[in-house]
């Protein structure tokens, strides 16, 4: 349900931009032959010529639509250019388009807060940089405006047919226009600019709305394409929204647009406006009587995020018709498939924006066989990432029988070989959400040490060791203990599953909004299926054990002590080695030395050259405790007589993590600390600021309770 948000200004200015036929433009710069000729994209499925998913404006003019297949816009427009998709992995790869849409919010975001809400749509909130050309150079002191914004359509504007350019030139001159008037004729000329610099720059072509909010500019936007922009002046909103199927307005087009028409006899948003806010509050509640109130005046408080990355990765395939997958094995190597191409994703997301998902999410489209009245859903399933593609691919495997057991009751799935009985599957898409920035601390003490320690053979290494250390401090279970372990720089060297599980604890964030037109079959809205599987504990110590019971190979897994590295609870073991964790410490004086002695310690050659020659390490402690790292990282269990001389009362390569990378944050030295600059020393204050979380587990809501035997089993 659509919620109302507290009402800001209506002098902001808001742009809403979203590219022309997006996929076939990407595909004409790659083609420049194709450029002006009716193109479209089908994708990777050819029967009968293959589904078409991006249609030319040239191809358009013939008749040619997205609901067609291949075939039939051959019958429509013979002379069209059918491009097929990218293929990756045996299904659609989209990361062509989604580089290419990444180019474009690049340049967008120069003049102003940018919000990238799909592969190919961006807002801007345009209201500081329209403001200071107000003050600075306001439109009716320009000597000339250029042409493309003398292209825009300003709605309510009286045209003078023949001589509409003449008008709009007007409208943007006009010295007395109402204030918010004066702001949005600036929006515009923004816009036009930024508009001229992506063709420039990319050769795309994109069309704009330019509104007061979001709401406003993204109806506008799709008013007048391709390559063209529209303004809505205050006093057009209504003649904008009136006419407007209500199923037109943004939130609308789903159920509760349905029950607007059937329950209330609203078609348009006109007939909205005969209704009061109370009468709506009866029907819908406060928030969404008051959200559609509103809505029907055009007011919205939607703020536009800072945000130029996408929300959530997701990877999807549907399988029509007889190519529905009716066996286990069938749907885990898809899974697998899915799984791998997220992975890589994941881990390029974390390379290149240091960024991490929390929430992996199952979602799947099937029927039964013999019981085509059957309704159910089959129902959407979530668990904590733990990153490395065979054990994305094994939580996959796991939520599907999950969902499966639901959706035909634990009785039924009994299986014979490989033969199932009574489901086919349509749909698979497997998406990470919950994806934050790894806090900005450690990024730059990163840059810090970067800088500082200069003589280090493997600074890059160390970095990467800085950073992925702060990702993991940040969502530890108590906070009190800093850890190295759970997240590795050669995260590809640890996709196979050695025992050495490497959790992520989750944090509560916003509902997510996935990047609908991604992928070839990413449910709608991925949000509100988590939130059916509300009983995902969104706690971080109850991590662990949402794991164990997700893990085929959970025996791998002593739960006790994997609790242990994220509660910081102190065994005896975790006593006895605290004692080496410190020596480094004591021994090298400073954090800078510590952390310089850790990047510093050993190029990847020389660690493999000591595992190679199986020889006790002559090394300091720190050494030893980067050869671990590594063994950690590469998923091998060291030659024992590489361990650390305390851990020998250890077993196992938990002790060894624990050994090397645990330590107590309160008990670093406030004296090494006060050697850092000012800067860093507030960073590292805020890793060590002990969190406090509330204690929201519910009785019966962990991903436990999902893998206990069905009732009527
Ligand atoms: P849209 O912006 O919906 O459409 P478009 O850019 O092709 O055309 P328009 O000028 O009318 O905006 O979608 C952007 C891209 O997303 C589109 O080029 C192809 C892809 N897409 C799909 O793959 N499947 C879909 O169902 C839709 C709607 C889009």
């Amino acid at each position: 349900m659509p919620v109302s948000r507290a009402q800001s200004s209506d002098s902001r200015i808001i742009a809403h931009v979203d590219m022309d036929c997006f996929y076939v433009q990407v595909e004409q710069r790659k083609q420049p032959t194709l450029r002006g000729q009716p193109t479209a994209v089908v994708q990777y499925n050819s029967w009968k010529g293959g589904g078409l998913i991006a249609v030319s404006y040239e191809a358009r003019m013939f008749g040619v639509k997205r609901s067609m297949r291949g075939s039939e816009a051959k019958e429509v427009c013979p002379e069209i250019q059918l491009v097929q998709v990218p293929v990756a992995r045996g299904k659609a790869d989209l990361s062509v388009y989604r580089n290419a849409g990444s180019e474009v919010v690049s340049i967008l975001s120069r003049k102003g807060r940018c919000e990238r809400a799909s592969i190919d749509e961006v807002y801007l909130d345009l209201t500081e940089s329209a403001e200071t050309m107000l003050a600075e150079l306001p439109p009716h002191r320009l000597e000339s405006i250029n042409e493309e914004a003398l292209k825009s359509h300003v709605l309510g504007l009286d045209v003078d047919g023949d001589n509409a350019r003449e008008s709009v030139r007007k409208w943007f001159l006009k010295s007395d226009a109402d204030h918010r008037d004066k702001l949005l004729a600036c929006g515009a000329l923004i816009v036009s600019e930024l508009r001229l610099q992506v063709l420039e720059e990319t050769e795309f072509t994109c069309s704009a709305g330019i509104a007061h909010n979001k709401m406003l500019a993204k109806l506008a936007s799709g008013m007048n394409k391709p390559a063209q922009q529209t303004v809505v002046p205050f006093l057009s909103v209504n003649k904008l929204l009136e006419p407007l199927p209500i199923k037109k307005m943004k939130q609308l087009g789903g159920k509760l647009g349905t029950s607007l028409q059937v329950d209330l006899g609203v078609n348009t948003v006109g007939d909205l406006l005969h209704f009061s806010e109370q009468k709506l509050q009866e029907h819908y509640g406060i928030n969404t009587g008051t959200w559609l109130w509103n809505a029907a005046r055009g007011i919205s408080g939607d703020e536009v995020e800072s945000r130029l990355l996408p929300k959530s990765h997701g990877s999807g395939k549907t399988f029509p018709g007889p190519r529905a997958l009716k066996t286990s094995a069938s749907v885990q190597k898809w899974l697998n498939e899915l799984c791998e191409e997220l992975s890589e994703r994941l881990l390029s997301d974390l390379e290149q924006n240091k960024r991490i998902a929390h929430t992996l999410s199952l979602h799947v489209n099937a029927y039964k066989l013999n019981d085509s009245e059957s309704v159910k859903k089959f129902p959407s399933k979530s668990c904590p990432i733990r990153y490395g593609t065979a054990k994305i691919q094994e939580d996959a495997f796991n939520l599907f029988h999950a969902g499966l057991r639901e959706y035909v009751g634990s009785c039924t799935i009994k299986t014979k070989g490989n033969l199932h009985h009574g489901w086919a599957i349509t749909g698979l898409s497997i998406s990470a959400s919950k994806i934050v920035e790894i806090p900005s601390g450690t990024r730059s003490i990163s840059k810090y040490f970067d800088n500082q320690v200069k003589t280090c053979t493997s600074e890059k290494q160390s970095i990467d060791l800085f950073t992925q250390y702060d990702a993991d401090v940040s969502y530890s279970g108590n906070g009190s203990y800093l850890k190295f372990h759970s997240m590795c720089p050669q995260m590809k060297n640890c996709e196979e599953d050695t025992g050495n599980k490497h959790f992520m604890p989750i944090v509560n964030q916003d509902k997510d909004q996935n990047e609908s037109k991604d992928e070839s079959f990413i449910p709608k809205s991925i949000d509100e299926q988590h939130s059916s599987f509300s009983t995902v504990r969104q706690q971080q110590d109850g991590v662990t054990q949402d794991i164990l019971s997700l893990s085929s190979s959970g025996a791998e897994l002593n739960q006790k002590e994997t609790k242990i590295d994220f509660l910081g609870e102190e065994t005896e073991h975790g006593l006895k080695s605290k004692e080496q964790k410190w020596k480094p410490y004591k021994e090298k004086g400073t954090i800078l030395r510590y952390f310089g002695s850790r990047s510093c310690s050993l190029p990847k050659e020389d660690h493999d050259k000591i595992l190679g020659d199986n020889k006790a390490s002559s090394s300091s402690d720190s050494k030893v405790m980067v050869d671990s790292f590594f063994e950690v990282v590469e998923g091998k269990l060291p030659p024992k007589n590489l361990l650390p001389r305390t851990s020998t009362t250890l077993s196992g390569q938990d002790e060894l993590r624990r050994t090397a990378w645990s330590y107590k944050s309160d008990e670093i030295d406030q004296i090494t600390l006060n050697e850092l600059p000012i800067e860093i020393q507030a960073e590292v204050r805020t890793w060590l600021r002990p969190h406090k979380r509330a204690n929201t587990m519910k009785k019966g809501s962990s991903i436990l309770d999902y893998f206990l035997p069905a009732r009527n089993s």
